[in-house]
């Protein structure tokens, strides 16, 4: 049994204000007014998203965007990412992921939604001519993007036409005119499902898009959860009560009553606008430029001196979005690893500098022959990874696979490539993906392989493999207190 399974996860705030109160509460919070979302939102996310203890800022004053209209970036980092998911403050990344999943995966809990009349989303509600997109502070996120994006900190929700459940999917959504956003659904995910569904109906898709609200909604967006289940039902799972929501006006949809910003319209299939390109979570403008369906909206509805939420992908190593999803990813994984039967599995980490989806490390207690084997494939290609995996790294336990310095000395030195390393063919890929070729991609066919790593010592041969001299416990301990003073330049 892990040390930390008497942690139950207790979820302190219900919206992204109390959140913001936590937050500040721990000292994390800094307020800038005045920025430019032309260029110096862009400026600030570059400046902090990538350290893991940097500050969560909240823009106001945003010129050309009414007084209080405000911008929130950096949820996760800092001691705050243990107070968002509901764990004391002292547990590590690793401890963190294990302590959640332990709480809301083993044994997990839907509750469902609960629709009610009144909610302070409902404070302000524009509809016709009144619809003003560009009054929310959206930014210029990178230097090359095509445009302001409004939609990085949100996910959309939608409902199956055919079956009827609802889902909430984080997709992307530049800022096209005062009245209209694109919407970058890929292929496979929920969202695009229902779209296709509409398609073969020929009927527009209902859709409200959250632009800010309960930072646990939106990482539950942005997280595999299975088909057929409604993200925001398992949210009040794990909080243990219902999530309110009232009933958009437009379409019927479930909104959540405590959001921020909401925009509600309609998908029409066949009708595009060119979106991108977008400096992506693979660090790449990889997608380019390309048409898209967009939303037509038809009411915006917002609390007072609303927030919008940002969440831009940084890229080229560890940023917030690589941050969380290490923690909610890797969790999920080692969870699908058990269910499909990989026993002794010790540990598993989605690794941030490839974005939490493509670079995974597991640590297995070797068991049997083939043990190694099945267990990179599983974690190749369970429903926490299929989608964008490209490298799996399977470690022996005295490998430290949450340490990537640790697991990358463990794949070099204990694996001979040929003999290590096997692939998995026509795998789902991102279209992300900087790699997929021009006619791949025009053809459609978001495949790649991935690569299998055994870097576990053999199984018939482990007893001959040559010990390693990393230091016991006991001798590390002597080292540091005796001669550690050497480091420290006295
Ligand atoms: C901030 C953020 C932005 C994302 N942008 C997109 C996007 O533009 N298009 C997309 O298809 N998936 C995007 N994703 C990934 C999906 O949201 C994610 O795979 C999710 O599990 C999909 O949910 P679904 O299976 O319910 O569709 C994004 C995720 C995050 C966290
Ligand atoms: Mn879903």
């Amino acid at each position: 049994m892990n040390k930390h399974s008497n942690i139950a996860g207790n979820i302190a705030y219900d919206d992204l204000r109390e959140w913001l109160v936590q937050a500040e509460r721990l000292g994390e919070v800094r307020e800038i007014k005045g920025a430019s979302w032309q260029e110096d939102m862009g400026l600030v996310a570059e400046a902090i998203l990538r350290a893991e203890n940097g500050p969560c800022v909240v823009f106001d004053e945003v010129p050309g965007c009414p007084k209080g209209f405000r911008m929130l970036l950096n949820m996760f980092a800092g001691v705050r990412r243990n107070m968002t998911l509901g764990f004391p403050d002292h547990l590590t990344k690793a401890e963190l992921s294990d302590a959640y999943r332990e709480a809301n995966l083993v044994n997990p809990r839907i509750i469902p939604h609960q629709i009610v009349d009144q909610g302070p989303i409902l404070e302000n509600v524009d509809t016709g001519d009144a619809i003003d997109l560009m009054k929310f502070p959206s930014a210029v996120w990178h230097e090359k993007d095509g445009g302001r994006y409004i939609g990085t900190g949100t996910y959309s929700i939608t409902q199956d036409p055919e079956e009827g459940w609802y889902n909430a999917g984080a997709y992307r959504a530049q800022l096209h005119d005062s009245k209209t956003v694109g919407l970058v659904m890929v292929s496979g995910h929920h969202g695009a499902q229902h779209f296709e569904k509409h398609k073969r109906a020929g009927t527009k898709m209902p859709i409200a898009m959250v632009l800010g609200g309960d930072p646990l909604a939106f990482f539950y967006g942005g997280i595999e959860v299975p088909y057929g289940t409604f993200e925001l039902d398992v949210v009040g799972g794990i909080r243990g009560r219902a999530e309110k929501m009232v009933k958009g006006r437009i379409t019927g949809l479930p909104i959540p009553a405590n959001a921020e910003i909401v925009l509600e319209g309609w998908v029409t299939p066949g009708k595009t606008h060119i979106e991108g390109p977008f400096g992506e979570w693979t660090g790449h403008y990889a997608g380019g430029a390309k048409e898209w369906p967009v939303i037509d909206v038809q009411a915006v509805y917002y609390r007072n001196n609303p927030i919008l939420v940002g969440v831009p992908p940084m890229g080229a190593g560890p940023d917030e979005m690589a941050r969380y999803r290490a923690v909610l990813r890797s969790a999920t994984i080692k969870e699908n690893m058990a269910r499909a039967g990989v026993p002794n599995v010790l540990q598993v980490w989605c690794h941030e500098i490839g974005a939490a989806r493509c670079f995974h490390g597991v640590s297995i207690k070797q068991s049997y022959p083939g043990h190694a084997v099945q267990a990179g494939t599983i974690a190749a290609q369970c429903g926490g990874s299929a989608y964008a995996s490209k490298y799996i790294v399977v470690v022996d336990d005295d490998v430290d696979a949450t340490n990537l310095e640790h697991l990358l000395w463990a794949m070099i030195m204990r694996t001979d490539p040929k003999r290590s390393i096997q692939f998995i063919e026509g795998s789902w890929d991102s279209i992300a993906d900087p790699t997929l070729s021009p006619e791949k991609k025009a053809m459609g066919d978001m495949t790649h392989s991935v690569a299998i790593i055994n870097a576990c010592k053999p199984f018939h041969t482990r007893d001959k493999f040559a010990p390693s001299n990393t230091p016991s416990q006991e001798m590390l301990k002597k080292a540091k207190d005796k001669f550690g003073w050497l480091l420290e330049g006295k």
